[in-house]
């Protein structure tokens, strides 16, 4: 396979004026007839008449050239291409191609779900339709007709605004839509479907009337109440933050089963991912709803971060999702809490985009090259590209980032843009300078800061020295340093903010936080005015996509954890002493011994549990003890026995120490109304079920007792499943029973299905890896579908580290197993799994022999797929 590289970008020598499709739709054979107007590009790099499009999987029945049929002599296809020379300037190209939908298990294209029709274009989807130049800076104004037999499709739609429908011979109907916007072809869609439809409407703040559709099967009609009103939601929310309002008459969202993403932001019609539509109190646990409001929020969101303004080239995709990203957590943060959500964004980016950082798949947020574009929609192009605007706003404050965010929108508005253009805007608007900070989007890796601090009684001054630093990755062994925001506060002995003046400055010192911007290797920042030893408060809010290191006292951290004013340095505190707590226990795990945890550590969760103050949701995640993976970053090697043993060790210890407290937290937080997805009865939910994780940790009978009722009596999914989550790890004979049970309640709902599928799969009984091939046989479970391997083997293969990495090896072949039996038919999901081995050489030597021995065994794979083969390769590079 080929590599792209940014910097072989050339313009399209050829521009798409209009589009206007035809589909004769059948789900054994759909007619394609695209009829082009194609113009020469002014800015093209080449003089030469030669058109380039590209095609896969298609059968090609006729070419048209300004209606003169072409013969084989006139063009010639060449793998993907195809290419016609000698073209006119402007000129007309028809083109019928026929495909197969019901044989595509790609999901990529025109596919079907469920028997309805749908497709999914980005990134080069839109070439398994027809030939085109399937590229984001070729941008048209499509019209789309569809065909199709009534009785099987009654619901037949496309991006725009319909502009005619009606009924034709032979039981078949047509719709024509017309989409005003050009685009490119990756925002295409159609879909065709027996679906319901659920109508509401949104008034825009300059008064215009928007339909708002949701389309779902029959049978998940009572279940789109929360994903309308989620719809309404962003949309008031992108007018009141932004000023950016909704710009067609219509809106539809369309729910599948089948989909190789979370949703896809179509112009006009997007394609979701039926989990992140459909819910119920009965079926939906909070964080499914919360992951719908975010999802809902980021695809409205792109109609204007990615589709009025769209990437250039698929290097510059972080230009939409990262910016996106961003936006749906600002969003998500003001219709909840901020500090929860940033902590939980936080979690994400760590346990996710830190790991990949550090692998040999590590690439900078703007790729050089690529081998396959669908690997690297990633946690560095999405999660860590939302930290760089994250970064962007802090240095230029909300308002002036606004501004930039409207600058960049005005100038770019109907175009394909860059990251650099991105920037551009934001140094205009914000007045700054930031050819620095460029960096972040060219070199990989996550740097990191030390910091050491001196106080100096004498002169009352305190020295805060940063160095900044950050690893090679792949084809970087070098790095220049980066431009980072640093918020920093000082603590009183009481824990409350000291105010703030650096050596120099003339203006009264504030109370507070502050932004020190970094840009040197080593610096030093001198506060003045301190009558005593202060206890610094760094990357308040986690102000930069960075580790942070320092030689800080376990004092100063259990200070922080009680009284730092910035929620997220809280909860920082706590999880950097956890986290110290649970390094020593491996290391001691490691010399064959246990040490007994420290009493003051308890005793800081026994306070923080017990203060009644609180908010539970932060609390909640307070007391969640850092994930094995996140320890695992921590280690030169990863030990992921000792890990496991070590974190379950303290759970336990938790559990006992603070048996009473959790009961007691149990009650407090208990709710007495009926559910309701709501923040506070949602953080509370949370600490609840946490209380009850740790009480059956140590499985005795009253734990056991409060589990099963909550079990048999809680009326949502979020404390059913909690329940049901701790009875899947448990010994006691009545899992037994409940999970059996379970599965017959909700055998018709798929999505019911894949959490009892994950539980399983990602619980921490040493036969996990046997339960997990038992299931694969379940009636209910299907390879073909993506949230089913997800669901099954990929939470197996990255969620359940213990299971997965046993010494003898047997997870590392299972997932070589799967991979190269899903490869064959979806290679996506296959080379997303394939991620699991990508890491390692993190290992010790046995597992990184066997490990080793799985990817040579996939690489040698015949007929394997780009997608494996790239991340394979550079696995074992
Ligand atoms: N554009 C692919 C799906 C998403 O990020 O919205
Ligand atoms: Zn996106």
């Amino acid at each position: 396979p080929r590599e792209v590289r940014l910097k072989d970008y050339v313009p399209p020598t050829y521009l798409v004026d209009t589009v206007d499709l035809h589909f004769d739709l059948d789900d054994a054979r759909t007619l394609v007839t695209a009829a082009l107007k194609l113009r020469r590009n002014p800015d093209a790099a080449t003089t030469d008449p030669v058109l380039t499009l590209f095609g896969r999987d298609l059968e090609l029945l006729s070419l048209r050239l300004d209606g003169r049929e072409l013969g084989e002599g006139d063009y010639r296809i060449l793998g993907e291409n195809l290419s016609i020379a000698g073209v006119p300037d402007t000129f007309s190209l028809q083109i019928e191609t026929v495909i197969h939908p019901r044989e595509n298990t790609s999901l990529e294209g025109l596919y079907t779900s469920s028997g309805n029709f749908c497709t999914q274009c980005e990134p080069e989807g839109f070439r398994k339709i027809t030939w085109f130049p399937d590229r984001p800076d070729v941008l048209a104004r499509y019209t789309v007709t569809l065909v199709a037999e009534y009785a099987r499709y009654p619901v037949l739609l496309a991006n725009g605004n319909l502009v005619e429908a009606g009924k034709l011979p032979d039981g078949r109907h047509f719709a024509r839509w017309d989409d005003p916007f050009p685009k490119p072809s990756y925002l295409f869609a159609l879909v065709a479907g027996d679906l319901v439809e659920i109508a509401d409407r949104f008034t825009t703040a300059s008064g215009r009337e928007v339909a708002l559709r949701l389309y779902v099967e029959a049978r998940n009609r009572a279940k789109c109440e929360h994903a309308m009103a989620s719809l309404k939601k962003a949309m008031a929310w992108d007018e009141q933050v932004y000023g950016l309002e909704y710009d067609l008459d219509i809106y539809m969202i369309v729910a599948v089963d089948d989909f190789n993403m979370g949703a896809m932001e179509n112009k006009g019609l997007n394609v979701f991912n039926s989990k992140y539509v459909l819910a119920r109190p009965e079926t939906a646990t909070d964080a499914d709803y919360q992951g719908i409001e975010g999802v809902i929020g980021h695809e409205y969101f792109h109609n204007w971060t990615g589709n009025r303004v769209t990437c250039r080239d698929w290097f510059q995709l972080s230009l939409k999702e990262g910016l996106t990203v961003f936006r749906d957590q600002q969003f998500s943060a003001d219709m909840g809490s901020a500090a929860v959500k940033r902590i939980e964004d936080v979690r994400i980016l760590r346990n996710s985009q830190f790991p990949e950082d550090a692998g040999p798949m590590a690439h900078p947020v703007r790729p050089a090259s690529y081998v396959e574009i669908n690997n690297f929609y990633t946690a560095t192009v999405y999660n860590k590209g939302a930290e760089v605007i994250r970064m962007y706003h802090t240095l230029l404050g909300p308002e002036r980032f606004r501004q930039g965010l409207r600058l960049y929108l005005e100038r770019h508005d109907g175009q394909a843009a860059t990251t650099d253009d991105f920037l551009r805007a934001m140094a205009e608007a914000g007045g700054i300078d930031l050819t620095q900070f460029q960096r972040w989007y060219e070199q990989a890796g996550t740097p990191e800061l030390q910091v050491e601090s001196a106080y100096d009684a004498a002169t009352r001054t305190f020295d805060l020295t940063v160095r900044q630093s950050c690893p090679a990755t792949p084809g970087q062994p070098l790095k220049e340093p980066f431009h980072i925001p640093l918020a920093a506060g000082l603590l009183g002995p009481d824990g409350r903010d000291l105010p703030l003046r650096l050596e120099g400055e003339t203006a009264p010192a504030v109370a507070g936080t502050r932004v020190l911007e970094l840009r040197h290797a080593t610096e030093t920042f001198r506060f003045v005015d301190l009558k005593e030893r202060p206890v610094p408060s760094l990357l308040r809010g986690f102000s930069a996509p960075v580790r942070l290191r320092g030689d800080w006292l376990q004092a100063d951290l259990a200070l922080r954890m009680a009284h730092d004013s910035d929620p997220f340095n809280r909860w920082e505190a706590g999880q950097q002493l956890a986290c110290d707590l649970l390094l020593r226990q491996v290391t001691a795990i490691g010399d064959g011994r246990e040490e007994a945890f420290d009493s003051s550590f308890v005793a800081a969760f026994r306070a923080a549990l017990n203060d009644a103050e609180s908010d539970p949701a932060l609390l909640a995640l307070a007391l969640t003890l850092p994930t094995e993976t996140y320890l695992g970053e921590q280690l030169e090697v990863i030990d992921p026995a000792a890990i496991h043993q070590a974190r379950e060790s303290l759970r336990r210890h938790l559990g006992e120490e603070l048996r009473d407290d959790f009961f007691q937290g149990y009650r407090r937080c208990r709710d007495a109304g009926p559910y309701r997805p709501e923040p506070a009865a949602i953080g509370r939910r949370s600490l609840k079920n946490l209380c009850l994780a740790y009480l059956m940790s140590r499985e005795d009978a009253d734990s056991l007792s409060l589990c099963l009722e909550q079990f048999e009596a809680a009326d949502n999914m979020t404390d059913v499943l909690a329940a049901l989550g701790c009875l899947a790890n448990s010994t006691d004979p009545r899992r037994e029973k409940a999970l059996p049970r379970f599965r017959e309640q909700w055998a018709d709902d798929p999505l019911v299905l894949d959490k009892w599928f994950l539980l399983q799969a990602t619980s921490r009984r040493p036969e996990a890896l046997d339960e997990v091939r038992r299931l694969m046989a379940d009636s209910a479970f299907n390879i073909r579908n993506p949230n089913k391997v997800r669901a099954l083997i990929g939470a197996f293969c990255q969620g359940n580290p213990a299971r997965f990495h046993a010494a003898d090896g047997e997870g590392y072949r299972f997932c070589a197993d799967q991979v190269l039996a899903i490869d064959p038919f979806n290679p996506q999901v296959a080379a997303r799994l394939l991620g699991a081995l990508s890491r390692w050489r993190r290992y010790d030597g046995a597992r990184q022999g066997l490990m080793r021995k799985e990817l040579e065994r996939i690489l040698a794979a015949e007929g394997l797929s780009p997608d494996c083969y790239e991340i394979a390769a550079k696995s074992l590079a």
